[in-house]
């Protein structure tokens, strides 16, 4: 891919530095970090750190172990947060999909949500459009407004946990809520989303207790048309979407529902990501 890459995309990720798949960002397109690399190297502003976190990267994890060690006496304990501007992902005539999945387990106890923590990811703007998912070892919490319910669900403890948001935008702007595969909460939504000032920050934060959080990876942009086999909506069908083809084939097979984030995949539209839709996959691979 290097080789064939426009002057303006080398240029783009000379000045940023990024990683190769997160400063190849374009309309039609989808940033990946799979945590198998240290936010910064795979592609995120660094945005704070408070009272040392320590932090690794194992075997595609990213992990966060935060308490209040370094810092006794304080009112809260160690945070670790970063940010990106998604400002690519405007819907320039207002029509444009978005969708932000992300996937974390957590040992953070469910009293931290009030403070922030234990793991906090927000896809916000400046002018007060927000979506923000909190995330503890067996609740979530989904906020969109101060004047807007605000959902609670609990889910299986110490396990790993998606949260997906898909914003569609048109001459009525929809959103989508899923965890680990449900749809929890949708409706109408408050405006078109990604817009001005749009970004994405995400914290690990001890508040009053410790925590570990072990991210497996954040996705957001473009939602790939369905049974398409084009996950990133880019460079037609090709090795990188092979990669998430396998993921969802992994985690679905014959009639097991493989859930919002593999529609693209699920190439005969029946739910499933069998070898049917494999098929269909090789028959558009590298087209
Ligand atoms: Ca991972
Ligand atoms: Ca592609
Ligand atoms: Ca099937
Ligand atoms: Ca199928």
């Amino acid at each position: 891919m290097p080789n064939t890459m426009p002057n303006t995309m080398l240029n783009t990720m000379l000045v940023s530095g990024c990683v190769l798949f997160s400063a190849a960002l374009a309309r039609g397109d989808v940033f990946t970090w799979e945590c198998d690399s240290f936010p910064v190297e795979g592609g995120w502003g660094f945005l704070q750190d408070y009272c040392e976190p320590v932090t690794w990267v194992e075997e595609g994890f990213y992990v966060q172990q935060l308490d209040m060690s370094a810092c006794p006496g304080e009112n809260e304990g160690a945070q670790d947060v970063y940010r990106n501007s998604i400002e690519e992902f405007v819907s320039v005539d207002g029509t444009d999909s978005f969708f932000i999945e992300f996937c974390l387990s957590t040992t953070g106890d469910q009293s931290e949500i009030i403070g922030g923590a234990p793991a906090v990811l927000a896809t916000v703007n400046s002018f007060g459009l927000d979506y923000t998912a909190t995330v503890s070892r067996d609740k979530v919490k989904l906020f969109r407004d101060t004047d807007l319910p605000i959902l609670f669900i609990d889910v299986v403890p110490d396990e790993p946990h998606t949260v997906r948001l898909e914003l569609l935008n048109g001459p009525i702007n929809l959103f989508r809520w899923y965890i680990d595969g449900e749809l929890v909460s949708n409706g109408i939504a408050e405006g078109v989303f990604p817009s001005d000032n749009a970004f994405i920050v995400w914290v690990g934060q001890s508040w009053q207790l410790p925590t570990v959080n072990r991210w497996d990876y954040i996705r957001y942009g473009d939602i790939a048309e369905d049974g398409s086999g084009d996950f990133d909506s880019a460079d037609g069908v090709g090795l990188r979407d092979w990669r998430y083809f396998e993921e969802c084939a992994g985690n679905s097979g014959i009639g097991v529902d493989a859930g919002p984030g593999c529609r693209w995949a699920d190439m005969d539209g029946d739910g499933d990501v069998d070898l049917v839709d494999f098929a269909g996959f090789q028959g558009v691979f590298g087209g």
